[in-house]
């Protein structure tokens, strides 16, 4: 049995937002920071978070007691596995969007009937390979087969297995708050027409007190605030940018009107930064706009799955309804 601290580290980093592909780790990089320093307002895109510096320091925020998505999320696919695996019922196929680990699946192969074949799905092939032979190991009889894609484009998945059950889609880690409004629609589009027949069992953080959210992004061990600046550390490895990184301060806070936690780093200076031979100016407290991690109503993420076209059936939460996981039925077969 995988210890809890481990089984956090593994599990979120494998859904945290469109990771790149390892082959070519700078593809759009250098593109997209040029673009988003010259947007007014300046943002940049969460996925570039995620180099093997920024990986692991996500896995010590999903450890941290500030922290509760996920030892919360655990907690409710712990309680409830048997219930979601009744909606699953005998045979099902579990797509994991984004995956490359195998925690959260575990509890809900466990609890499974028969399950007959787990397909993750995600960018970075290596990632893909090492956590499907870890799960290959704990279930020798489960067919695993990685599929290397981008989840947020329209896939090509492998036809089911005859006499298999349902396909059901998991998307863990409200990975789905990182998105644009337009984005999490467009993933839900795409994944109703995949997993036609299935469902989707999707987690997502929950609307709650702003201290405690305040809390989640500005750990008191200052791990959050190294993760957001590691955005500008892996700028100049990789870019050679001369981000001077205490010269910009991390800056995380509620948006009540957007519901969404807003992640910045802060110039705490006038100041100039070179990529590529442009100079880009910063103004004293102008902002680099690094991420949003919406929190939703269990009736928004309804109207939601609707407009996608799913069916919204059982939700489980924790018993303070911190966090939620929420089975969504697809469309029938065409
Ligand atoms: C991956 N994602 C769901 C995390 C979140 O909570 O939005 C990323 C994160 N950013 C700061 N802390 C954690």
């Amino acid at each position: 049995m995988l210890s809890r601290t481990l089984m956090e580290r593994e599990t979120d980093r494998a859904s945290a937002p469109g990771r790149e592909p390892v082959t070519d780790p700078n593809a759009g990089f250098a593109g997209d920071l040029a673009r988003g320093l010259a947007a007014r307002p300046r943002s940049f895109s969460p996925k570039y978070f995620y180099d093997a510096a920024g990986s692991q320091l996500f896995d010590r925020i999903c450890e941290l007691p500030e922290y509760y998505p996920t030892r919360t999320e655990l907690s409710i696919l712990g309680t409830h596995a048997r219930a979601i695996a009744a909606e699953m019922g005998p045979g099902a196929e579990i797509v994991e969007f984004g995956a490359g680990s195998c925690v959260k699946v575990a509890l809900l192969l466990d609890a499974m009937e028969r399950p007959a074949r787990y397909l993750p799905i995600d960018i970075s092939g290596e990632h893909l390979a090492a956590s499907a032979a870890q799960l290959r190991g704990r279930y020798p009889s489960l067919d695993v087969q990685p599929v290397v894609a981008d989840y947020t484009q329209r896939l090509l998945l492998p036809a089911p297995l005859p006499g298999a059950g349902k396909r059901v889609g998991f998307f863990p880690g409200s990975t789905i708050g990182n998105f644009t409004p337009a984005e999490a629609l467009h993933f839900l589009e795409l994944s109703a027409q995949v997993l036609r027949g299935g469902a989707l069992l999707l987690g997502a953080d929950l609307i709650k007190d702003p201290d405690l959210l305040h809390a989640a992004y500005n750990d008191s061990q200052g791990v959050t605030a190294a993760f957001n600046l590691n955005l500008l550390a892996r700028a100049n490895r990789e870019l050679g940018t001369d981000f001077a990184l205490d010269q910009f301060a991390h800056s995380a806070f509620y948006n009540a009107p957007q519901q969404r936690i807003e992640m910045h780093l802060v110039s705490r200076c006038r100041q100039q930064v070179t990529l590529a031979g442009a100079a880009y100016e910063f103004e004293e407290g102008e902002t680099l706009h690094t991420e949003n991690s919406c929190k939703f109503t269990v009736e928004g993420l309804h109207r939601l799955a609707l407009e996608a076209g799913f069916r919204p059936g059982p939700v489980w939460t924790d018993p303070q309804r911190m966090f939620c996981l929420q089975w969504l039925h697809a469309p029938l077969p065409l």
